[in-house]
Formats: C-alpha cells, sequence, structure tokens
C-alpha cells in the first residue's frame, strides 16, 4: 500500500483538509518543474529570470522566457492528480467538511479541474499586466513581431509583465493570510510535488503540524520538509492521489453504511 489506513482514516473523518501543491503536481501533465531533470530553473536560475530586476536589465529575455511557458501551459491538461484534488473537494463538501487548495503554481490547471477553492500563492500565468499603469493586457498585447522587439502596453507604453509573483516580491494580499488561518484549523494537510524551499509557502505544513494537524507529504522523493511531516509517501501524484481518494471515499461510504444500519 502506498499510503498507510492512518491517512485515509485521518481524511475520510477530517473536519478540514488543506492541500498544498507544487509543480510536481503538474509534472504528469507535461509541464516542466522548477528543480527536476530538466526543469525550468536548470536552463536558468530564479536569480536570472524570476525577479524584477532580471526583467527590468533583459524584458525581451523574461518575457520570451513567460512567453514559452504560457504556450506549454495552454498545450497542457489537468492530469489524474488534479483531477482527484478537485474529486476530494467535492467528496468533502458533499459531507460538509471544509477544503482549501494552496498551490504555489501559475499554470491554472487546479481551476481547469474542477478545484474551487484555490489560493493561487504565485498568481497565475495565463495573466499579464502593465508594470505602470497596472492595466491587464491581452494575448494579443502579448505578441511581439521579432525577439528583439518587447510587448508594451498600448495605454501607456509601460512594459507588460506576467501576474506572477518574482523573488523578492510580496504575495497576493490575503494570500498567505488565507491559507495559514486554513492550516491553523486543519484536522488533515497533504502537500503534493513541493520541494518545499521556497518561502513563505513551504512553512504551511509546518504551520498545520505546529497546530496538530496529520501532515503528509506525497512526492517522488522527500522533500526538504520530509523530516517534519508524520507521513511521506512515496510515489507520483497522479498515481498516489486516485488511490488515496479513491480509498477515503470508500472508508466514508463504510461509515455511512454502518451508521445506516446503525440508525435502522
Ligand atoms: C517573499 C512564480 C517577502 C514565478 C515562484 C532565505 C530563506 C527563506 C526564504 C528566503 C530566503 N531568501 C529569500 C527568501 C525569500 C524567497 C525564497 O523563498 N527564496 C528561496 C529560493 C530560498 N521567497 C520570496 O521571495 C517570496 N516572497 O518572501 O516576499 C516580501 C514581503 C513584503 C515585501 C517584499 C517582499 C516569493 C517567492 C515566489 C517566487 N515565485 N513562482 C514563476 O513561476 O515564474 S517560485 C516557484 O518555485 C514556484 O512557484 C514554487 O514556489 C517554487 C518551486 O517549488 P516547487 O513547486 O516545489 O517545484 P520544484 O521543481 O522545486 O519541486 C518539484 C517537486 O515535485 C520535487 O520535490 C519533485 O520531487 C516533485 N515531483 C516531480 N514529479 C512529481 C513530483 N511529485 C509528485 N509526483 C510527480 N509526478
Amino acid at each position: 500500500m502506498l499510503f498507510s489506513e492512518t491517512l485515509i482514516t485521518h481524511l475520510a473523518e477530517a473536519e478540514e483538509i488543506v492541500v498544498l501543491t507544487g509543480a510536481g503536481v503538474s509534472a504528469e501533465s507535461g509541464v516542466p518543474t522548477f528543480r527536476d531533470e530538466g526543469g525550468l530553473w536548470e536552463k536558468f536560475s530564479p536569480q536570472e529570470l524570476a525577479n524584477v530586476e532580471a526583467f527590468l536589465d533583459n524584458p525581451e529575455l523574461v518575457q520570451g522566457w513567460y512567453a514559452h511557458r504560457r504556450r506549454v501551459v495552454e498545450e497542457t491538461e489537468p492530469n489524474p492528480a488534479h483531477r482527484a484534488l478537485a474529486a476530494l473537494e467535492a467528496q468533502k463538501q458533499h459531507r460538509d467538511g471544509a477544503f482549501l487548495l494552496v498551490t504555489q503554481n501559475v499554470d491554472d490547471l487546479h481551476r481547469q479541474a474542477g478545484s474551487e477553492h484555490v489560493v493561487e500563492l504565485h498568481g497565475n500565468i495565463t495573466r499579464s499586466y502593465c508594470i505602470d499603469c497596472e492595466r491587464p493586457a491581452s494575448a494579443g498585447e502579448l505578441q511581439t513581431n521579432g525577439e528583439d522587439e518587447v510587448a508594451t502596453c498600448p495605454g501607456c507604453g509601460g512594459l507588460l509583465r506576467p501576474d506572477v509573483v518574482w523573488f523578492g516580491e510580496p504575495l497576493p494580499d490575503g494570500a498567505m493570510e488565507e491559507a495559514n488561518r486554513a492550516a491553523a484549523r486543519a484536522d488533515v494537510l497533504l502537500s503534493v510535488g513541493t520541494s518545499a524551499v521556497v518561502y513563505p509557502a513551504a512553512g504551511l505544513p509546518l504551520t498545520a503540524a505546529a497546530r496538530g494537524a496529520y501532515v503528509a507529504e506525497v512526492n517522488v522523493e522527500p522533500s526538504a520538509i520530509a523530516g517534519e511531516v508524520d507521513e511521506v509517501v512515496l510515489g507520483k501524484a497522479g498515481e498516489v492521489l486516485p488511490a488515496l481518494v479513491e480509498a477515503v471515499r470508500e472508508q466514508a461510504r463504510g461509515e455511512e453504511r454502518v451508521e445506516q444500519n446503525a440508525g435502522s
């Protein structure tokens, strides 16, 4: 068994569940992760690309990198991991539980898979805006004719940038507060597909653990916080999560049958 009966029971009985996801949950959709073999950071370091200074220093390089990543994301679909998390949310809502999906990913795939209660800690690559007047930019306005052209705002001429959180930038207003409030109340927190090296996001499982939640991580290898969680489930998110959600559904059905028999 990939995961313990304890985890299944905790999830089946949980009143409040928080899930934190990272790039590993989208890996099986074909979206490259950051730190794995062939990952995004392998070619470029975060310092070169995902920060304001790098952008102002070389806007055509950074705009080109995000244009490439948007094209990759546009061609990808949610995978069974995304769909399992949407199913778990539906299951818990059906039983009046609270469920919050907190993602570090900017690829929009959780929303496309049907997840409703999603906090995007690091923004969303499908949105862009002008760095001067903050006017949202359309896909057409992001197009440039050649390599050395930069995409600029038709309103004020300012540079257009992706609506993602770069290193050194604050997270969206209220995002981490909402995530921390949910983690502090959670009975269970699942950390899925994250190396847990970027803060403040990586602190979320630790917040939940400190407040008594059962914390499990799902990853193909132990993350930086593996030593601080209750359970490390080694496996691909696209394989582990569907099996886990089915086991939780089975257990919840079993409990419902027992309650019905007791009531009859
Ligand atoms: C802030 C958006 C303050 C852009 C991203 C020293 C210590 C602690 C913190 C810091 C420090 N120095 C600086 C900081 C702060 C810094 C930080 O954490 N730096 C790190 C590098 C040390 N953080 C910040 O700057 C944050 N802002 O602190 O602001 C502030 C406050 C007020 C005013 C001003 C400032 C902002 C950080 C956000 C950066 N933006 N993304 C973009 O995408 O282009 S980060 C980006 O990298 C992701 O969003 C994610 O957060 C991170 C990557 O992590 P993962 O998602 O985990 O991906 P990774 O590839 O690393 O791992 C994939 C995992 O999946 C692996 O474990 C792998 O084994 C697993 N996997 C692979 N396949 C599968 C799988 N698992 C399951 N199934 C599979 N199939």
